[in-house]
Parts: C-alpha cells; structure tokens; sequence
C-alpha cells in the first residue's frame, strides 16, 4: 500500500519549542510521528532545520522544515507509488530528496517525521505492532527483549540551573524479574530520593529539571551519587538497582581542558583538568560507587581519550556525541576500542533506516545499545518500540516524572502486557544487558 497523503504541522516539545509532527494517510488510517530535540547536540549530528528567524521563537521556528515535508517529501512520497512497508526504499527516496550529506537541504527533522510516521503505516499495513515491525526490518530474531529503564533521576549540566556539571545520573533496576517490577524498584527509588533530598536541602530542591529528575544545587559528582546510594538503600533496593551516568562532557570541554565548573561565568581556568584527571576521577567514582555505565566520558572529537579510559575500565562506555548514531563514526569507534557501547537518538541520524544501520553495526562489533529520548521530548512513543524491536536491552527516557518521559515507560508496559496476553516469548534485559 502506497502513500495517499502527506501533511506536517508545527507543535511544540516538552521545553516549549517548536518542532516537526507528520501526519502520513493510507488506505489503513493516518500516522502521526513527531520529532525531538537535544540541548547537548553533538557536533557530527544530522542538521536540525530552524528558521533562524529572531523575531519568532527566538529562531528556533521550524516552518521551513514543515514545508519542505509539505511541499516536497510527501509529493516525492506520493508520487514515487513506494511501499510503506519498504521502509528502506522509503529512507532512500527521503535520503536522495534532500541530496546532502548532513541532512541540511530539507532538514534532518523534516525528514524523521516522514520516515516514522511511514513506519507506523508499514506497521499497520502489516497489521502488527511497530515494535514487531521493526524487528522484521531488522532482522532481530525472537525472543523479545524488553529493556532496562534507565531513569535519569538527578539533572545536571545544560538540562538543569544547579552548578552540577554531570548531565545524568540514572538509576537502572537490573535486579528486577521483568519491565513490571523494573518500574516498581525505578519509582520507589525515585520517591524515595525525594524524601532524602527534601530533608537534607528542603522542598525547594524537588523542583524536576528537563527530564525530570531532581535539579538540588549539590556541589558535585559524589554529592549526588550519595544521595542516590541513601535513596537506593532507603527504598529497599540495594543491589538490585545499579547507576548510569551521562557525563556529556562536550558541554564543557574547554581548550583541551574540561571544566567542571562550566556554568559559573567566573569560573577559574587554572582549576580546569586534562582528560587523564578526569579519567583518575572516574575510575575513582566506579570504585566507590555502583556505577555500571558511563556516557560521553570525554569531548566528541578527544577520540585518545576514549580509547584510553575503555581499555583500563571494566564498566560499559557508551557513545553519544562521540557517535552520534552515525554508522560511519560507529565504524571509527568499533575500530579504534573507543567505546563499547552506543548511544541510539534517531533524530541524530534522521531515519529509521539508518538508526537500524546503526543499532545493527554496533551489535555486530560487540556493543551494548541503549535506545534514547532527548532532552525536548514530545508524546511520541516511537522509541520504546525501537527498544523492543532492536533488541536494545537498554532504554534511557528520562525520570519516571513528566508525561513526556512516562509515555515511553507506559508504552513498555503496555508492549509487556500485549506479548504476556498473546502468549508470545519475551525476557526483561537486566543486567544481561550491561554484561
Ligand atoms: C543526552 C541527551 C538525552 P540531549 O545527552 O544523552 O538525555 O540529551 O537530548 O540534550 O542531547
Ligand atoms: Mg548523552
């Protein structure tokens, strides 16, 4: 069945700025996919199209993007008669259309919106669910795997206004028995946290950063990581639940250095460290502390740095503005030992097709993969049907706290419940999924 409509719109994400939604018609019905936006974007990453305009949300309007779905993508859609269910012929004429090698032409944006809400109608025409959907495109065989929620629950660097210079700390409930209990241990942790946050600063250190974790103004790394191991304990769960951190050290590599001070304007550059004190910091924090994963460890481009720190620790390593989902930059990385796991942002790539390119080529060299959301979030679900239908084993969408992030968590459950009532074989990753 061929494309009988195309449509997008302007919307906005869960910070308040605009962004891309597609509406896609076929005989089955109309498929909607909406697009999501970093604040932390790696260099390398697909072009996001703005308008640049200042005197309209501050030039971040995506009216240009909406166009070029409207008047060009879906016409060439349309008009090529392409199978939804094909979606690599469909990725491949959204590809050519744009012509450019970064997606800047249409717009990396404008193009994702088309291509999952092609998805959804391939899925549909198929009648089965995105998830299986995409495990056929993948080639990933049964049984399901339903992943590890990995929920950012302190926000620090450019997600949050505290002085903390480490984006994520996450809490993954590797000790559960299936997605269920994962979602009990995460939100009981979760709360938990709370409480230990509130006693130790007051209420006003619960306000919730941009994916909805706890923003207290701590004054570092192991504050936060103290206070997770108290909630971690507090909530019952010792153990059971292991940390994650995203460090997204780009955000403030500075001259060769990194600046763990980066948000105070005053900030003193002789306290500014090399990427060797900071990988001493690390190996120092994994000692002492449940940490299983760490995410941009290093700057996107210290490409020595990374191959050091993977080769002396034991923890996983993954990929995020390193890699970009990009499968030639994964090739880079899988050579060289740089990471040993990757990070999987479809709207950094721009298709469904490539970001199977990459999930693939990263199970191929032996990496963990960990499906993510980005920190502007909309209520597109897509991801955790991507999660299942890769077989990622790992999905980080935030805190279990703003809808934007829940709508993922609550679309696990539902996949869950859907595979148990069908009968259909699955597992829950847990710490499968890191080993
Ligand atoms: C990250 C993401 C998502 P952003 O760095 O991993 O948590 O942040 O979307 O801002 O790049
Ligand atoms: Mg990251």
């Amino acid at each position: 069945m061929s494309v009988k409509a195309v449509h997008a719109r302007q919307i906005f994400d869960s910070r308040g700025n605009p962004t891309v939604e597609v509406d896609l018609v076929t005989a089955k019905g109309l498929f909607r996919a909406a697009v999501p936006s970093g604040a932390s974007t790696g260099v390398h990453e697909a072009v996001e199209l703005r308008d640049g305009d200042k005197s309209k949300y501050l030039g971040k309007g995506v009216s240009k993007a909406v166009e070029n779905v409207i008047k060009t993508l879906g016409p060439a859609l349309i008009d090529s008669g392409i199978k939804v269910t094909d979606q690599k012929a469909v990725d491949e004429l959204l590809l050519k259309t744009d012509g450019s090698k970064n997606k800047g032409n249409l717009g990396a944006n404008a193009i994702l919106g088309v291509s999952i809400a092609a998805a959804k109608a391939g899925a549909a025409e198929k009648g089965i669910p995105l998830y299986a959907h995409i495990a056929e495109l993948s080639g990933v065989k049964a049984p399901y795997i339903l992943p590890v929620p990995c929920m950012n629950v302190i926000n620090g660097g450019s997600h949050a206004g505290n002085a903390l210079a480490f984006q994520e700390f996450m809490i993954a409930p590797v000790g559960a028995k299936d997605f269920d209990e994962a979602m009990q241990m995460g939100t009981e942790t979760y709360h938990a946290l709370k409480t230990v946050i509130k006693k130790k600063y007051g209420i006003d250190a619960t306000n919730v950063g941009d994916e909805g974790g706890f923003a207290p103004n701590v004054s570092g790394a192991e504050e936060s990581l103290d206070l997770l191991v108290t909630a971690m304990a507090n909530a019952g769960y010792e153990g059971k639940v292991k940390i994650l951190l995203d460090v997204a050290s780009s955000e403030f590599y500075k001259d060769g250095k990194y600046d763990l001070d980066f948000k105070n304007p005053n900030s003193d550059q002789s306290k500014w460290i090399t990427g060797q004190q900071l990988a001493d910091y690390y190996h120092s924090l994994v000692e002492k502390y449940p940490i299983i994963s760490i995410e941009d460890p290093f700057d996107q481009d210290d490409w020595e740095a990374w191959k050091a720190f993977t080769a002396k620790t034991k923890i996983q390593v993954v990929g995020d503005d390193l890699t970009v989902t990009n499968p030639e930059r994964i090739k880079t990385a899988i050579e060289q030992k740089s990471c040993n796991g990757l990070l999987l942002k479809v709207n950094q790539i721009g298709s469904i097709t490539e970001s199977i390119e990459a999930s693939t080529m990263a199970h191929g060299g032996g990496w963990h993969v960990m499906t993510s959301h980005r920190s502007g979030e909309t209520e597109d679900t897509t991801i955790a049907d991507i999660a299942v239908g890769l077989g990622c084993g790992q999905i980080k969408t935030g805190a279990p706290c703003r809808s934007e992030r829940v709508a993922k968590y609550n679309q696990l459950i539902r996949i869950q419940d859907e595979l148990k009532v069908a009968g259909t074989e699955f597992k829950y990753a847990g710490s499968s999924a890191f080993a």
